[in-house]
């Protein structure tokens, strides 16, 4: 990968684009077949609101399959989405508008307005609006204020490095070690300078490394260990929310982004003697138990 640009937002597209193709990779291995690998079969009478409508009560489930349509732009390749990709997405954002109302339902439509607009054109360049992001991050927020998700919010946090030669350090604050089985908002506070994401992965129940373990396997690896099932990220003083239908189990939430070699237009990702130094090798991952 040499043409990597150096805006933040640039820097954060490129995490989740290694992210996506992380998760093409794990598909690949994986299922064999075209499902969303989030799309969670939820039973219905368990967790119907009575008080939601039925559009409602959709939005609500498919906030779920939502939570990983940012990796899903990076389509399954290095071509990006196809325009097969870009229209289900178009779909699921079309649906969440339906149940969706406010704010939350004029970015669902905007979403699905420009992927229409993505396929008809052909001008993929849309995909990387900084508008676009935004728009398909923002009805996530439902997740709390209409769908009573429970919440957790937690905060992700810089400590500059102590030398020029050194690392920062990095970490999430507030997140729990151990949660309850639920449909859950997690809702990231940036509170550091950079970009920050939080991708959610479930562990796999055949992976019996610890959380150390895991973070030293390659990309591939990781996958293989453990899947992402929900992703989101957050501008320095804003805050983002994805929401996860959390069963029991061990989930690792880390931040994919790599600590950049110095500041300015033309920093680039620092190097390690495996390659590029992330967040997450810097301290921003953290092992939750759901039971
Ligand atoms: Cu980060």
């Amino acid at each position: 990968m040499t043409d990597i640009k150096p805006a933040a937002l640039s820097r954060a597209l490129l995490a989740l684009t290694t992210a996506a193709v992380l998760s093409a990779g794990l598909t690949a291995c994986g299922s064999s077949d075209d499902e969303p690998v989030t799309a969670d079969p939820a039973p219905p009478s368990a967790t119907v609101e009575p008080s939601l409508t039925a559009a409602q009560q959709a939005a609500c489930d498919g906030l779920l399959e939502a939570a990983t349509a940012l990796l899903d732009l990076g389509g399954s390749g290095d071509e990006g989405p196809s325009d097969e990709q870009l229209t289900q997405l178009g779909d699921l954002f079309e649906g969440l508008a339906s149940g969706l109302s406010g704010d939350e339902q004029t970015a669902a439509t905007a979403v699905a307005t420009t992927l229409d607009e993505v396929v008809e054109t052909g001008n993929t360049k849309l995909l990387e609006d900084e508008s676009l992001l935004g728009s398909m991050l923002a009805p996530a927020a439902a997740g709390r204020t209409l769908c009573d998700y429970a919440p957790v919010d937690f905060m992700a946090h810089e400590t500059p490095a102590a030398s020029a030669d050194g690392d920062p350090e990095m970490a999430y604050m507030g997140l729990p070690d151990a949660l309850p089985a639920a449909r859950t908002s997690f809702g990231l506070t940036n509170e550091g300078q950079d970009f920050h994401e939080a991708l959610i992965m479930k562990v796999s129940d055949s992976y019996t490394g610890t959380m150390d373990d895991l973070l030293q396997l390659d990309d591939e690896a990781m996958m293989q260990a453990a899947e992402i099932v929900a992703a989101t990220m957050t501008a320095p003083g804003a805050t983002a929310f994805t929401n996860v239908d959390l069963t029991a189990g061990r989930y690792v939430v880390l931040c994919h982004i790599p600590v950049m070699d110095g500041a300015g237009p033309d920093a680039q990702p620092k190097m390690g003697a495996s390659g590029p130094v992330w967040h997450y090798t810097v301290g921003m991952a953290h092992e939750v138990t759901v039971s």
